[in-house]
């Protein structure tokens, strides 16, 4: 998963199901899930890339709810993969599920 658009900007490797990206710690500001100031992944992923064979399916909201799309490659752009939140996908992740081959 990447911080910004193609692929640009802090990037990290997942391989297991994240319930909540709040407290997964990355390059977007945010407030935790006891409320305290953090930086995490939460609504801040832009691109996003699934190795061959795997698949993912991205939530819009925590604990895997919500709108959520089924990613199987490369999407340089999570604005125009929707529906999810204003912008599309973009900005939007709270919560991913990875599904191995
Ligand atoms: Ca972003
Ligand atoms: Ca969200």
């Amino acid at each position: 998963m990447y911080e910004h658009a193609d692929y640009l900007g802090e990037s990290a490797h997942i391989t297991t199901n994240v319930s909540d990206l709040k407290d997964y710690r990355g390059p977007c500001f945010e407030t935790d899930s006891q409320g305290l100031p953090t930086s995490a992944w939460n609504d801040c992923i832009s691109s996003i890339s699934v190795a061959p064979g795997w698949r993912a399916h991205v939530y819009e909201h925590d604990n895997f709810d919500g709108d959520y799309i089924e990613v199987t490659g490369d999407v340089a752009n999570l604005r125009f993969a929707g529906p999810g939140c204003s912008d599309g996908f973009n900005d939007c992740i709270t919560s991913i599920r990875v599904f191995a081959p």
